[in-house]
Order: structure tokens, then sequence, then C-alpha cells
């Protein structure tokens, strides 16, 4: 995905230009993967730009800050101020994808990470469809990685943290290269995790099944959250339960949810046609919903918006 420079970066405390939004080459975590992150979207509304659930994503970031022993050195509201003002100084009224980022600095090497410094960082740009226009639109297609999720007692799969990234890129690469759109990874026990970047829906007999995080090793995605709410208010029963691969080939209509992907079809996994290869009605009901809820147009969710100013 490429990018669209906005004009300002917020750098430990500073708003910089995008240019010289830069850091040491000696940078731990750079060497040894130990940041912690967040992607999060801002919509435009009619009441002006709104960053869908801040709160949450931020108070996520701390989660994932605790479990790795990095000491933010910001309160969760301070960062919240900082990422609605980076919206607003940049002028992203139409809305964008924000990075935000703790990370190990300069000043100390090797693999101990406790006395190094804590930098944080905040980017936001404008960020077209993640997995493609016509992905969102007529679905897309999925292999089962040869590449296993992290088992939970080998990094912590709670946090979202930079280094185990590494597991998500070999899938992705390894799928792009077999000529499909995303990867689908199972977990060490054999169940199907989630997604590169994603988690994984499918939806059999009208009930629709979602992987319970703490087991398959998912990230607990906020935007599964979010149309966990949005499919039980539209009168579907959503279950949590260990899905195998089968399940997705088997299955009536099949979508992936994130932040960056937001609510996405999938016609076919491993050459198997899901459904009749076309986004579901369920599917199509729950995008479009969560497409009005992330631009203000559905005011049972209005709660979920951040206003920028
Ligand atoms: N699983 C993983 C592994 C993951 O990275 C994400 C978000 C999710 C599930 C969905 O979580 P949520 O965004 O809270 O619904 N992935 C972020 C990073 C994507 C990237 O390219 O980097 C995102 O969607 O922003």
């Amino acid at each position: 995905m490429p990018f669209t420079a906005s004009e300002k970066i917020w750098m430990d405390g500073e708003f910089v230009d995008w240019d010289k939004a830069q850091i040491h080459v000696l940078t731990h975590s750079l060497h040894y993967g130990s940041g912690v992150f967040e992607g999060i979207r801002a919509y435009p509304t009619s009441a002006g730009v709104a960053i869908f659930r801040l709160t949450e994503h931020i108070a996520r970031l701390f989660t994932s800050a605790k479990v790795l022993m990095i000491d933010i050195p910001y309160s969760p509201e301070q960062l919240v101020e900082v990422t609605k003002e980076l919206v607003a100084v940049n002028a992203l009224d139409e809305g964008c994808y924000i990075r935000p980022i703790a990370y190990l600095g300069y000043g100390e090497m090797g693999l101990n990470p406790l006395p190094c410094p804590v930098n944080v960082s905040i980017a936001a740009w404008p960020w077209g469809t993640y997995l493609g226009d016509e992905g969102v639109a007529n679905g897309i297609r999925l292999k089962v990685s040869s590449w296993q999720r992290h088992d939970s007692n080998a990094v912590p799969t709670a946090a979202k943290a930079t280094g185990m990234y590494i597991n998500s890129s070999l899938a992705k690469v390894e799928a792009l290269k077999a000529g499909y759109d995303e990867a689908v990874l199972l977990a060490p026990d054999g169940r199907v995790s989630e997604c590169t970047g994603e988690n994984l829906f499918i939806v059999r007999g009208g009930r629709i099944f979602t992987p319970p995080t703490s087991e398959s090793g998912a990230l607990a995605g906020i935007t599964q959250a979010s149309v966990t709410t949005i499919a039980t208010d539209l009168g579907y029963e959503v279950v949590n339960e260990a899905l195998i691969r089968t399940d997705l080939y088997t299955a009536d209509e099949a979508f992936l949810t994130g932040t960056a992907a937001e609510v996405v079809p999938i016609r076919e996994v491993d050459d198997r046609t899901v459904g009749v290869g076309r986004p579901g009605p369920i599917t199509k009901q729950i995008q479009q919903t969560y497409f009005a809820a992330v631009r203000g147009e559905v005011d049972r969710y209005k709660d979920w918006l951040e206003h920028v100013r």
C-alpha cells in the first residue's frame, strides 16, 4: 500500500515534518522487534472527521506495552488528545489511517530491553482500501499458510508487537507469490487462528462463528468486537468457537475484519469456492452497517466515534 505523505508526524512530544521523522540505525526495536503499535482509522462524518474507537485502540497499545514491560512515558489520555491533534494539524478531514508506535530507542544495545529509552510516535496519512476496492466489493481469495501462527507461550499473541509480524509477513508473501490475496494462519493445534492482519468470521446455517482469540493466538480485534456487536444487533447469533480449515471450505459465507482491511468478503479458500463465490447476504449486511457506523450514519454506534474538533 503506497503512502500519501501528510505534513507532520508526532514524535516524542513534538510535531515534526514528515521527512524529518527519523531515527538512529542503532534503535533497539529495529534490531530486536521490541516495539508495540496500533492501527486506527478516522472517517469523515457529517459532524467532521472522527476517529473510530480511538480510546480502545490506545488502551490496547498500553496493554501490549504492559505485556512487553515497556513503560510508555505518557498517559493514555495524553495520547488520545495528541492523536486528535495530529489529525487536525494535518487537516485529514477526509479520514486517514493512524499508526501509533512505542519503541525502544537509541542508547543501549543487547537483548536486555529494560535499560532502553522508550520513544513514542504517531503518524497519520490518507490510506485507501487495504485489500483493494475489488476485494471489498467482490471478495478475496485466501490460502492456508504453511507458516503456523505463534504459540502464545513462544511470543505473547495478546500483544500487538512489531517483531511478531515477521510471522504475518512470511505468510503474506507466500500467499501473494502463489497468486492469492491473503493468507490464513493455523494455530499450533491446527485450528484456524486469523489472517495476517485481520480476524476471520464464517457464516453457517444463519449463525456467525469467529475463533476465540485466546485459544487461537489471534489478536483480539476491535473491528471483530464491533462487527460482533453489529451482527448481534442485526439479530444474528455470534458464536466464539474453534474452527478447522474445512469449516472455511464448507461455510455459506466468510469474511475478515480489521482496521486497515475493514470488512472484506472471502470468495475462495484453498481454491474451494465459499458459498456461491460472491459476497453473501449476511456479509453484505454487516459490511454495509460497518461502513455506515464508522461514518456516523448509525445513531446507536455514535459512541464509537471520537471527534477531532
Ligand atoms: N489480527 C492481526 C494480526 C492484526 O494485525 C490486526 C490489525 C487484526 C487482527 C485486527 O484488529 P483490529 O484492527 O483491532 O480490528 N492489523 C492492523 C495492522 C495492519 C498493517 O498492515 O499493519 C490494522 O488493521 O491496522
